[in-house]
């Protein structure tokens, strides 16, 4: 069976972005037809100015948001990064076989470090080295695929490519892993800012739809997206960028066509009504399944506690290997 891993963020509260660039894919197909693993990557929410007891929140948030839109335990293995020490452990051998002038060049880095350099703070080293820990997240596993959203394309690319370096220069040990990006909404932008991609650490509140905003908040913040110059309803992603994005994501809760969509709507009012009550449909299970979950946190946290226990077992003889591959003696 396929093996297939991928993980979130607990870096804010997940968003519409989230959910049909990734999340959705994993609990409706993912889980399904492959032997998938999921991961509040938490380690990597270290790797800008956070708050610690946030971090805590937003990873329990976000692991029970994770079930809430699907996910089941008897499908799939779900746990949180920093419960199985294999990827730290990998993570710095995989730091021997990339280079710097790699991570420079990925886009995230510079985008995020231009960022804090904005807001007058320091970036941290592990915001450079971010993709070699992402990596040893997915090659722990020996994953085949990494369904994502295509923000992260780049950075399984790396993980293909460190994983190819390290099989050919110390001996065959890690499977090559490809992304997969689902079919529609790979990249929901920004509702004020469509040509930025909906990001959850961003700062532009009204521009994201989160997973846990009442119905109300959601239309508020649909029937206010920017939309673009001119009034008749074309699906143009260069010119229009920000009617594009509503088609998409009406395109994305219907599993219409954005392109034939575009055909139906002759205003903009009647394009953003019809998706504001798409999202908010689309949401409404995941938020009352979510509310159930809140008041049952053992069995939140059992299913980490498990999921935590099979990731260990699977990851360390990955590891392992390559710990021996890489010319490290075995402990005695
Ligand atoms: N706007 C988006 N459209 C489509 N897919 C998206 N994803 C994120 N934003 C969008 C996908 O969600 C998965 C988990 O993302 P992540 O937690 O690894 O963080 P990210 O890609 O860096 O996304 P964020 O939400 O923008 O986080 P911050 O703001 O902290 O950087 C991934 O598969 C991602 O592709």
């Amino acid at each position: 069976m396929t093996r297939v891993f991928s993980g979130i963020k607990p870096t804010g509260h997940l968003t519409l972005g989230n959910y049909l660039g990734a999340m959705r894919q994993w609990a409706t197909v993912d889980q399904h037809r492959a032997d998938a693993l999921f991961c509040v990557v938490d380690l990597h929410a270290l790797t800008v100015d956070h708050d610690p007891a946030r971090v805590r929140r937003l990873s329990r948030q976000s692991a029970t948001l994770l079930l809430a839109s699907g996910l089941d335990p008897d499908l799939c293995t779900l746990f949180v990064q920093s419960h199985v020490d294999e990827h730290a452990r990998l993570s710095y051998v995989l730091e021997c076989v990339a280079t710097d002038g790699e991570m420079r060049r990925m886009i995230q880095y510079k985008e995020k470090a231009a960022r804090e350099r904005e807001r007058g703070g320091s970036v941290r080293l592990s915001l450079l080295t971010y993709p070699v820990l992402m990596a040893a997240d997915i090659l722990a596993y020996g994953t085949a695929e990494v369904p994502v959203g295509d923000d992260q394309a780049q950075h399984v690319e790396l993980a293909r490519d460190l994983a190819v370096r390290f099989n050919h220069r110390y001996g065959q040990t890690f499977v090559v892993p490809k992304a997969t990006l689902p079919p529609v909404a790979a990249r929901v932008m920004n509702l004020q800012e469509p040509t930025a991609k909906m990001g959850k650490s961003d700062d532009s509140g009204p521009g994201i739809v989160y997973l846990l905003d009442e119905p109300d908040v959601v239309r508020k913040k649909i029937m206010r997206a920017v939309t673009d110059s001119g009034q008749d309803v074309v699906y143009d992603r260069e010119s229009r960028p920000g009617v594009a994005n509503l088609l998409e994501i009406l395109a994305a809760c219907s599993g219409a066509d954005p392109e034939k969509l575009s055909g139906g709507y002759a205003s903009y009012g009647a394009l953003k009504k019809d998706t504001a009550e798409a999202v908010v449909e689309l949401l409404r299970p995941v938020q009352e399944r979510h509310r159930e979950l809140c008041a049952d946190s053992a069995y939140v946290e059992g299913v980490l506690r498990d999921g935590a226990e099979k990731a260990r077992g699977m990851a360390r003889p990955m590891v392992d290997a390559a710990y021996r591959a890489i010319g490290l003696l075995p402990p005695v």
